[in-house]
């Protein structure tokens, strides 16, 4: 676990499942359809329960690449679900980096309209969607660190990282990124 002070704010990096956070919102990494697929998206439904299906039924048809939308989270720990969609990566060149910085500061925003004091996110993108490590953890990093700078807002935001690998990957860049 690293932690790390961005003005008020904490930046805490951790391995584990993001499933089992505490925080008030865990940001879940969806499609732009909205249908529970495999990886996060897969553990959030199945252990959430049916009633976050039944939301996003209700109020959304779909979610565009970059944006985020919200509900309750069920069973879960955690009181919200921000369902976000990050880019599928092509070659790097299409686009991929605005869209996954934008998947980011779009979950966060949503955060702040919700008044939610402590996020959760997964590394977006780097499962089913093919987006390498190394490239997306600074996105990821650089995004969050500077949605803090600016908004002071929310306190606590956590990267939960699924495995030992790509935990070093966020710990390295993170270091970098702070020299
Ligand atoms: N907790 C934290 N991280 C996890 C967990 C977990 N329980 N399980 C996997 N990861 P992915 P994407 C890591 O595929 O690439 C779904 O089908 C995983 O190792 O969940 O954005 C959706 O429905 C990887 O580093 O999301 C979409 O169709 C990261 O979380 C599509 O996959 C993200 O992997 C989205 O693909």
């Amino acid at each position: 676990m690293k932690r790390v002070k961005i003005g008020n704010c904490l930046l805490e990096i951790i391995q584990g499942d993001i499933t089992e956070q505490d925080t008030e919102a865990i940001v879940n990494a969806a499609n732009e359809r909205l249908i529970p697929g495999g990886g996060v998206d897969g553990a959030i439904h199945r252990k959430g329960g049916p009633s976050i299906l039944e939301e996003l039924r209700a109020k959304y048809t779909h979610c565009p690449t970059g944006e985020a939308v919200i509900t309750g989270a069920g069973n879960l720990k955690a009181k919200y679900i921000i369902h976000t969609v990050g880019p599928i990566y092509k070659n790097g060149k299409s686009g991929e980096e605005e869209l996954l910085a934008s998947a980011y500061k779009n979950s966060l925003l949503k955060a702040l309209e919700y008044n939610i004091n402590s996020v959760s996110f997964p590394s977006l993108s780097t499962g089913a969607y093919g987006y390498p490590l190394k490239d997306a953890s600074q996105i990821a990093l650089k995004t969050v660190i500077s949605f803090l700078k600016e908004y002071q807002k929310p306190e606590l935001v956590r990267f939960v990282l699924w495995g030992e690998e790509a935990y070093k990957i966020f710990e390295h860049t993170l270091e970098n990124l702070l020299t």
